[in-house]
């Protein structure tokens, strides 16, 4: 937008004098906050509606994008910067005494959200917006979102977010648009003189109802819509007069059960397990989406058979593939239409991204419990099972191992992947390596059937937030030396090749990093007080706490490490920083574990004078999108060590590229392609390739006793653990070792362990040549802008929903 700093002074301090009553002097920094973000609010709201009313003229076919995550980040920078007023604003504010970073970090980080999968999602909106599509967000506005960390003795303790103790500053509640949603009670089908009825008594009738949040995008027109639904018990239950004494009480009960819906985000990332009020969350976000959609289509007065013309729905993992049943239902009974009709609309608006292969992930719903929560969904469900086994055994004669591998409804379970893939019209995977093995694996069968509906979209990272927002003064330096055209297209970033044997560019990257590196260290030592060297190495894990992450490999070489310089203290190493960021789901005692070695490891190593501040250990408490914002721009060696074959993509590997770090990896997910993209010599691999891990699982011959017994450095790292190296208590560090000991080294830490400590020291090697490894960092960054959730989201737009950008005026 247009916006001079004189006028934006004017708006300003009239804003903070309407609002607060106070001038610019007496105004709380809290006030000054939230008086700046009114006023960005009013500058985007006539295009927001401008963007709303063109889609409904126009008639764009709009695509929904159904996810039960949106781990959005703060958002008042990245509106500035998309309406590019930043500098004025900053500008503005200084003339008025006012720092604008200080008033940007009173902000909220909304914890909508586990990890990767809500973080792409929010990445899609932004991409959406920004190249002009129309595409909103539909999900749930969880009143408390992932929990925060705190570390206390080295332990993980989680309380409770409250990200809404404050007002929000970005959403708007919209009560006039709530929708019913229906939950439970008996449904018998009933002859009326229009067909065959669906009747239901008993149910539970709850009000969903929506908030609406402003995408910005980056085009300086487009505002989309993140709509989040809040469960709210409906107004007529609440007339408290004429209330007995022992109704007051069910009331309150009730309330209390209705709300639960939207309270709390579960905090587990990678293990499904079956409780009844995330079958319900999954439920009514879905149900009030669904609703809320087909009204809208209502008012173009078109025909309901050309509903997926107009209409396009993204399911995000299974978390809402109860989509298929629900948009069943709606077209079956409230729209009337038979069964094949229905069916062929629902395909056609479907589809849906697999996010992960762990079996233990897999969501699968008790057939009991599926049936008391949603009954007529199960119905439905059973109708849509009992054709596909039809059409599949006209196929494949008897072969009733097919049939069982990919029915709906088996063993007393509804399986909600297996519903996904039936229900949509395109089933993609997040990186190649990810989509070959759903293809020729885990969903062969599926694959067999229906080939056509395959396909894969590499995930993205929308370099808005990662490198404009993040890290401001190497996107200015990319721009100014690769040109205007990286503005609308980032894979003209590999103009920046160009500058590979230019030193100013290359010792202008170096002073960048630096800078990074010491608000980094300024931060830990305000936080932690922990003195950290700015010209360590500064390698970085920062991710979910997970097995097959293996934060314990990450471990394992610090304690190797640590164990060389103990026996031989004048050893000359590149100084290094070791950090971790993660946070474990409540439940999962092994990576609580992990949690607590980390921390323990960090005490003893960073306390030890014999170590002479050769290698620290840093654990930033409470990741999320704000953290990572701050310690991704600074890392130098960007840890990407699953266990090959087990991470889907992974988008902070992205991130970091883009940052310029170098990736030590394993080839797996979305490594692979950054490795294809920027060659041997700029990326660091190591270990089993996915194949190798699939074929040691299968043929079940890994013994890690073997590599134990042959690896004396091993040895001692697994003693240590109960030897009191790290804890007094001996028994500390049990849940990893019963994970090595008692369950095998599921994870091939201890087969990878040599192949890591290798790559390692190669990483050492490659960073003393300074020269050489500035070159390499260039070659990262400038091969990054591939990975731009843009290219991702106009794959999806061309392949999958069938959408052009829209430009208004035209
Ligand atoms: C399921 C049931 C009950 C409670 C929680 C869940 C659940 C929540 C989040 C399951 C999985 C969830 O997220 C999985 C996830 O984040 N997967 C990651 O997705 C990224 C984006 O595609 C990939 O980059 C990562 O590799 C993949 O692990």
């Amino acid at each position: 937008m247009n916006l001079t700093k004189n006028q934006f002074k004017e708006d300003y301090v009239k804003r903070l004098t309407l609002t607060f009553a106070q001038t610019t002097t007496e105004a709380s920094l809290e006030h000054k906050y939230l008086a700046l973000g009114k006023l960005i609010r009013d500058y985007i709201s006539e295009s927001w509606a401008e963007t709303n009313n063109y889609y409904t003229k126009k008639k764009c076919k709009q695509i929904y994008y159904f996810s039960m995550e949106f781990l959005l980040g703060r958002l008042l920078n990245s509106y500035l910067l998309n309406l590019n007023i930043r500098d004025v604003v900053k500008d503005g504010l200084r003339d008025l005494g006012i720092d604008l970073d200080t008033l940007l970090e009173l902000e909220p980080d909304p914890a909508l959200g586990n990890g990767g999968l809500g973080r792409l999602a929010a990445c899609f909106m932004d991409s959406l917006a920004s190249l002009g599509f129309p595409g909103h967000g539909c999900g749930i506005r969880f009143k408390h979102g992932l929990f925060n960390q705190k570390i206390i003795n080295g332990y993980q303790k989680e309380l409770l977010n409250n990200w809404l103790k404050e007002d929000f500053l970005w959403e708007i509640k919209k009560p006039e648009k709530t929708v019913t949603v229906r939950f439970g009670g008996v449904v018998n089908l009933v002859n009326t003189p229009n067909g065959i009825e669906p009747v239901y008594s008993g149910c539970e009738e709850i009000d969903a109802v929506p908030y609406d949040i402003p995408i910005l995008g980056s085009n300086m027109e487009t505002v989309n819509t993140l709509r989040l639904f809040s469960a709210e018990l409906p107004e007529e239950e609440i007339d408290l007069n004429g209330l007995q004494k022992g109704d007051y009480q069910k009331f309150i009960d009730k309330k209390f059960a209705v709300e639960a819906i939207s309270q709390i985000l579960y905090p587990d990332d990678s293990s499904f397990q079956g409780k009844l009020l995330r079958l319900k969350q999954e439920y009514f976000f879905v149900s009030a989406g669904l609703q809320t959609i087909l009204k809208r289509y209502k008012k173009l007065k078109e025909s309901i058979h050309k509903f997926s013309d107009f209409v396009g729905i993204h399911i995000n993992d299974t978390h809402p593939a109860i989509a298929v049943g629900e948009l069943m239902r709606l077209l079956l009974d409230e729209e009337g239409l038979d069964w094949d009709s229905a069916w062929d609309i629902t395909v056609k608006t479907l589809a849906y991204t697999n996010h992960t292969i762990l079996a233990e992930a897999m969501e699968k719903w008790p057939y009991d419990m599926f049936k008391k929560t949603v009954p007529r969904i199960l119905m439905i469900i059973e109708e849509i099972d009992r054709r596909f086994c039809e059409e599949v055994s006209k196929k494949y004669e008897e072969d009733y191992s097919k049939i069982d591998s990919m029915r709906i409804i088996y063993n007393g379970e509804v399986r909600m992947a297996n519903l996904a893939i039936i229900g949509s019209h395109s089933i993609n995977g997040v990186a190649k390596i990810h989509t070959e093995i759903l293809k020729n694996r885990e969903l062969h069968d599926f694959y067999l059937l229906y080939p056509e509906r395959f396909n894969n979209k590499t995930n993205g990272i929308t370099h808005r937030r990662w490198l404009k927002n993040a890290n401001p003064e190497l996107y200015k330096l990319v721009i100014e030396k690769s040109g205007p055209e990286c503005l609308n297209d980032t894979n003209k970033f590999i103009n920046f090749l160009k500058y590979i044997n230019d030193d100013n560019v290359l010792q202008t990257l170096d002073k960048i990093k630096f800078k990074n590196k010491e608000k980094v260290v300024a931060f830990v030592k305000n936080k932690y007080n922990i003195d950290i060297n700015p010209f360590s190495i500064f390698d970085v894990q920062v991710k979910r706490l997970h097995g097959y992450k293996r934060q314990l490999l990450n471990v394992f070489n610090i304690i190797y490490l640590y164990n060389q310089l103990k026996q031989n203290p004048e050893l000359d190493i590149v100084p290094r920083t070791f950090f971790f960021g993660a946070k474990a789901a409540p439940s999962y005692y092994l990576a609580k574990n992990i949690i607590k070695l980390i921390n323990s490891v960090a005490n003893v190593i960073n306390n030890d004078p014999d170590i002479r501040n050769k290698i620290k250990v840093v654990f930033l408490e409470n990741y999320g999108v704000s953290i990572a914002e701050l310690i991704i721009p600074a890392g130098d060696v960007s840890e990407q060590i699953s266990t090959a074959s087990k991470e889907a993509s992974g988008t902070g590997n992205m991130k970091f590229m883009m940052n310029g770090a170098v990736t030590l990896a394993t080839l797996d997910g979305a490594n692979v392609e950054i490795y294809d993209e920027v060659g041997d010599n700029n990326i660091v691999i190591f270990g089993l390739t996915s194949q190798e891990v699939m074929d040691l699982e299968k043929n079940r011959t890994y013994n890690f006793r073997d590599i134990l017994n042959s690896n004396p450095d091993l040895q001692k790292i697994l003693t240590q653990l109960s030897d009191g190296t790290f804890s007094e208590n001996k028994e500390e560090f049990k849940d990893i070792l019963n994970h090595i000991y008692g369950e095998g080294d599921p994870y091939f830490v201890l087969k990878d362990f040599s192949a890591y400590v290798e790559a390692q020291n190669k990483i050492n090697t490659l960073y003393e040549n300074r020269r050489g490894w500035l070159q390499m960092c260039l070659v990262n960054i400038a091969h990054s802008g591939k990975f731009s959730s843009d290219n991702s989201i106009r794959k999806y737009a061309e392949d999958i929903w069938h959408i052009k950008e829209v430009k208004r005026g035209e």
